[in-house]
C-alpha cells in the first residue's frame, strides 16, 4: 500500500506520525512545503523538512513543536554580541548541526531532494521525505510596514512580527519556474490513497498546490485525495491559518477551506474532506465525514487517518 500525504511542519509532522502509526506496513511518503525556507547566516534552512524530520526521528522538542529537544542556544547568543542580524530568528546549537550538513551538501551541487535523504539516513523517520520542489520558492508576505508596502520574508513575519501585520497576500518568489520533482510526481502517480495534512491551507498546503503542474497531477492520480480540515470551529487548531485565510479571501471555517481546495469534479482536488463532529459543510462533489480532529495523540491522529480512509472507500472506518 502507498500512501502520499502533503503536508508543512508542526501540524503536519503530527499528522504523519498517525499515518505511520494507522498502516505501519505502507510505504508513506510525505511532500513537504519549503515555501517556509530561509538562508540566514549563510545558510540554508528548512523549517518544515526538519520539523517533520525532527518529530518522526524522535528529536523534536515536543513542546515548543520545532527544533531539537536539550537545546541550547550559545551560538546565537554570541552571534547576538556581534550584531549579526537577524537576532530574532531562533538558532539552535545542535539544530545548527543539520543547517550545515545541508548548506555543504548543496553548495557541493547535490538538490534538496538528495540531501533531505541523507539527513534522513541519520534519522530514520520511518517514512519517505520529499521537498514538493528543488527550486528556491520561499513564501513572502505584502504588509504595510514603516509607512509603507513591502513584502517581507515569511519567517520574519511569523516569528519577529508573531503574524499580527494583517497581510494583504501571499507570494512565493520564484513558483512560476519551480515545479515538482520527479519523485513527488511518482510518488503521487504511484499512491494508492492522497491525503492533505491539516497543515496551513494558504502556506503550507496551498504552497505545495501551487507549484505549477501539482495540481493537475493530483487531478490525475487514480487514487482517492482526502483531505482534514486545519479548522475547527471558526479557527485553526493550532498556528496562524486564521491570519492568512482573509488575505486570500477564504472564509475561516472547515466548509470555506473544503471549498477553496475544491472537488475534484468541480477543477479542484478533493474527493473527501473530513471535518470536526458536530460541524456540518456543504462542499458539492466532495464526501465530507464529521469525525473527531483533534490530534490529542497519536492515536487520536491514527483514527483520522483511519476515517480518512473509510472517506475513499478504502475500508470501513471500525471506530
Ligand atoms: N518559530 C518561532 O516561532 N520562533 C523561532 O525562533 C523559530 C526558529 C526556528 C528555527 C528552525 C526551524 O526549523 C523552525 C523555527 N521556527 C521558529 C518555527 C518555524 O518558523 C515554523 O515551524 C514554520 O516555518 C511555520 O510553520
Amino acid at each position: 500500500m502507498q500512501i502520499t500525504v502533503l503536508a508543512g511542519g508542526i501540524g503536519g509532522a503530527r499528522f504523519l506520525r498517525g499515518v505511520r502509526r494507522a498502516y505501519p506496513d505502507a510505504q508513506i511518503t510525505a511532500v513537504i512545503n519549503t515555501g517556509d525556507d530561509i538562508t540566514l547566516h549563510g545558510l540554508r534552512i528548512c523549517p518544515d523538512l526538519d520539523s517533520v524530520m525532527y518529530t518522526l526521528g524522535g528529536g523534536t522538542d515536543t513542546e515548543r513543536g520545532w527544533g531539537r529537544a536539550d537545546e541550547s542556544w550559545r551560538v546565537k547568543e554570541e552571534l547576538a554580541r556581534y550584531g549579526a542580524e537577524p537576532s530574532w530568528f531562533g538558532l539552535g546549537d545542535l539544530d545548527l548541526a543539520t543547517h550545515l550538513v545541508r548548506t555543504q551538501m548543496l553548495d557541493a551541487g547535490y538538490s534538496l531532494t538528495d540531501v533531505t535523504g541523507a539527513l534522513c539516513d541519520r534519522w530514520q523517520p520511518g517514512i519517505r521525505m520529499l521537498p514538493m520542489t528543488d527550486a528556491r520558492c520561499e513564501t513572502h508576505v505584502v504588509v504595510q510596514l514603516d509607512g509603507a508596502r513591502r513584502a517581507i520574508h515569511f519567517q520574519q513575519w511569523w516569528i519577529k512580527h508573531r503574524a499580527e501585520l494583517p497581510a494583504e497576500s501571499f507570494v512565493q518568489i520564484g513558483l512560476e519556474d519551480a515545479k515538482p520533482t520527479e519523485a513527488v510526481l511518482s510518488a503521487i502517480a504511484d499512491a494508492d490513497i492522497l491525503l492533505i495534512a491539516p497543515s496551513n491551507p494558504v502556506v503550507s498546503i496551498g504552497t505545495i498546490l501551487n507549484v505549477p503542474t501539482m495540481r493537475e497531477a493530483l487531478r490525475a492520480s487514480a487514487a482517492p485525495v482526502v483531505g482534514l480540515s486545519p479548522i475547527i470551529g471558526n479557527a485553526p487548531v493550532r498556528g496562524m491559518a486564521d491570519s492568512c485565510l482573509p488575505a486570500i479571501g477564504v472564509e475561516v471555517s472547515a466548509e470555506g477551506v473544503g471549498r477553496h481546495y475544491g472537488a475534484r469534479s468541480a477543477d479542484g482536488v478533493l474527493d473527501g474532506w473530513l471535518i470536526q463532529s458536530g460541524e456540518s459543510a456543504d462542499i458539492p462533489g466532495v464526501s465530507v465525514l464529521p469525525t473527531p480532529l483533534l490530534m490529542s495523540d497519536d492515536e487520536a491522529t491514527a483514527q483520522m487517518v483511519r476515517d480518512a480512509f473509510a472517506v475513499a472507500g478504502l475500508t470501513s472506518a471500525a471506530r
